[in-house]
């Protein structure tokens, strides 16, 4: 008798944690930015990501036909000089939001292909996660100096 409510009541988990129960609208996007630097040096994307599911959204890789390599990355200072680090993946948790910004977690973006982005130009970048769902955001390009100062493109279509 118990076990087999134990057994319904692990179905009932094991359905929540399945990538059915993952809808497609639970991340949104605002405010996605590129910032551009000269020459060959790589470009980084920033955008504010938002989880309005109830699990965990994970970010697993982003990609753009306008950057042949896109990575996740995060900023930091060690003994005094800046440094970055890929990352494998990004969590979003449930009802909460991630913010992508200067000095923090970024796209790197390698590989500009023709015609090559330059500012005021909007790339579409697509997050993929962690369950298969896609989202296509927008980016503005915008120039070396830009700051993060929340004017990117604005909220993106959920897809
Ligand atoms: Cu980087």
């Amino acid at each position: 008798m118990l076990h087999r409510r134990l057994l319904a009541f692990t179905g009932l988990a094991l359905l929540a944690c399945s990538p059915l129960g993952f809808a497609a609208t639970q991340v949104t996007a605002e405010h996605g930015w590129i910032r551009l630097l000269p020459g060959d040096l790589p470009a980084a994307g920033y955008v504010v990501l938002h989880n309005e599911g109830n699990q965990a959204a994970v970010l697993t890789s982003a990609t753009t036909p306008r950057y042949s390599g896109v990575m996740l990355h995060v900023s930091s200072t060690r003994n005094g000089s800046a440094t970055m680090q890929m990352v494998p993946q990004l969590a979003i948790h449930a009802r909460s939001s991630l913010r992508l910004t200067p000095g923090s977690f970024h796209l790197m973006l390698t590989g500009a292909s023709a015609p090559i982005p330059k500012v005021g130009d909007v790339v579409t970048i697509t997050l993929h996660f962690d369950g298969g769902q896609a989202l296509a955001v927008p980016f503005t390009v915008r120039p070396a100096y830009a700051e993060d100062d929340g004017s990117g493109t604005a909220a993106a279509p959920g897809t």
